[in-house]
């Protein structure tokens, strides 16, 4: 007969009250033992939680974006019959796809080696084991394994498997040269080098290739005096993220001015009122109110592509999402119902996330759901630029400094005020004109706010 059991979360040593940012499986799904089922994230370390059985997932317990300890259940899990009691699970139609996916793409298990197979795991608990991973050095747990459970035929680390997973790696590939023939973050480098030295590809090679070759690196201190610095975890985390955009969107940029001297004027005479609201009223606040306008008016915009590259997904909420500078890296947390905020909701909810944001105190949710991003250098300087499309979101606003400008008028050159807009989208779900069109309401827009009304 088949159990249903609760999975918890094991012993994660000191932390408590951990986010998740991951839910790995699903109501249906088909795991093994050693599955990850969650990842968990605090401020310093990422981990991911397996399962210590193998079964049929019934109900997923957590959510991304929930808080959790040891002892809270993750999820209920249909266990394997008893030998003997072998009758077939019945399993979803897409789990057991996906699982049958997944059992083609896994990594062959090696040859019963009876020194590895003899590991005494028969007399450890049935307990998950969990690793913490320091962001910053993935291959370098910061805490001891929290659990150091036997592992039967365990090829990778979960941080080891996450690496090849964003490289592309098929694991399968790959000769393990740690203890007992476990695959390290070592391995997985130097088989992308010698895939790309050799010209072939990473991933699985009946598809496009997913790497690049990389850049060689020299011992700069050959030139010269140097100093080594660690990158921050959010610009790790932001610089892989916008690399993977930047590869796989097809990028155009399309530019525009608009008039903002009204604009201007308004938002002048309006700031004390704004301060006696709490608010401090900056031209962003306007961006993102005539955003909403022209993402209602050209819907294409307010989408996403399919995983497959074969339908639109129509957003019909309008949350925006902001770039903003901190000094532990660019991040975008989202203004959610930005349709539903008057300007000074709008820009007091902006200084309340960019506030949040150099403070370090971002939730998860703060950062997800985007449908477009304002990415605004404006309050710096400069003419232009191109910014990355933050996919899957399918164009992104670029906002540079306003300065006054003779424009030529009824006969005579008057001075206007004049902002630069740069707008990039993802060409396979844009097209060029409709770009224009965008950019030239978006500008409509600020130059006349009663447009907004319409
Ligand atoms: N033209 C002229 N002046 C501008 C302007 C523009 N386009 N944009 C802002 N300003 C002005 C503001 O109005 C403000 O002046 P006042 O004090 O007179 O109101 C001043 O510059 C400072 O503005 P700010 O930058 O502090 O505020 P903001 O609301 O415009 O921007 C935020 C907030 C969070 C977007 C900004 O602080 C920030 O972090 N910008 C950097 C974003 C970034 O790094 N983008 C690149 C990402 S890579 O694509």
């Amino acid at each position: 007969m088949a159990s249903v059991k609760e999975i918890k979360v094991p012993n994660i040593g000191d932390f408590g009250d951990v986010d998740v940012i991951e839910v790995l499986a699903k109501p249906g799904d088909r795991i093994n033992a050693e599955d990850s089922l969650i990842t968990l994230e605090s401020d310093k370390a990422t981990m991911e939680v397996p399962s210590p059985e193998g079964g049929i997932v019934k109900d997923v317990l957590v959510k991304v974006g929930d808080k959790v300890s040891e002892g809270i259940p993750i999820l209920t899990l249909e266990t394997a019959p008893a030998a003997g009691s072998e009758q077939q699970q019945p399993v979803s139609e897409p789990a057991a796809r996906r699982a049958s996916a997944e059992q083609a793409e896994a990594e062959p298990e090696p040859e019963p080696d009876p020194e590895v197979e003899r590991e005494p795991e028969a007399e450890q608990p049935a307990q998950p084991s969990a690793q913490m991973h320091n962001l910053a050095s993935d291959d370098h747990p910061i805490t001891a394994p929290i659990q150091t459970q036997q592992r039967r035929l365990a090829h990778a680390s979960p941080s080891a498997r996450r690496f090849a997973r964003e490289l592309g790696v098929k694991l399968y590939l790959v000769k393990g040269t740690g203890p007992k023939g476990r695959i390290t973050r070592e391995n997985i480098q130097g088989f992308v080098k010698r895939t790309f030295d050799s010209g072939t590809v990473a991933g699985d090679s009946a598809k496009a290739p997913e790497g690049i070759p990389r850049v060689e690196i020299p011992d700069f201190s050959q030139f010269g005096e140097i100093e080594r610095r660690e990158l921050s975890r959010i610009q790790k985390l932001s610089g892989a993220h916008l690399h993977k955009c930047w590869l796989n969107v097809p990028h155009v940029t399309q530019f525009d001015e608009a008039d903002i001297t009204q604009l201007e004027q308004f938002r002048q005479s309006m700031k004390d009122e704004a301060e006696r609201r709490g608010a401090r009223l900056t031209l962003l606040a306007f961006m993102i109110k005539a955003c909403v306008a022209a993402l209602k008016e050209y819907p294409h915009f307010n989408s996403s592509l399919s995983a497959e590259g074969d339908a639109l997904f129509l957003k019909r909420y309008y949350h925006i999402g902001v770039a903003v500078d901190t000094r532990a890296g660019l991040m975008v947390p989202v203004i959610r119902e930005a349709d539903k905020k008057g300007l000074f909701e709008l820009a007091a909810a902006l200084a309340a996330l960019s506030q949040k944001a150099r403070d370090g105190k971002l939730s998860p949710t703060d950062l997800q759901g985007g449908c477009f991003s304002i990415s605004s250098l404006g309050g710096i300087g400069g003419t232009a630029f191109t910014p990355i499309v933050n996919s899957p979101e399918v164009a992104i606003l670029g906002v540079s400094r306003a300065v006054m400008k003779p424009l030529w008028q009824d006969g005579e050159f008057v001075p206007r005020l004049m902002l630069p807009l740069s707008l990039s989208y993802d060409h396979r779900v844009i097209d060029g004109a409709q770009a224009a069109r965008f950019i030239r309401f978006l500008s409509q827009a600020l130059e006349d706010l009663r447009r907004l009304l319409l």
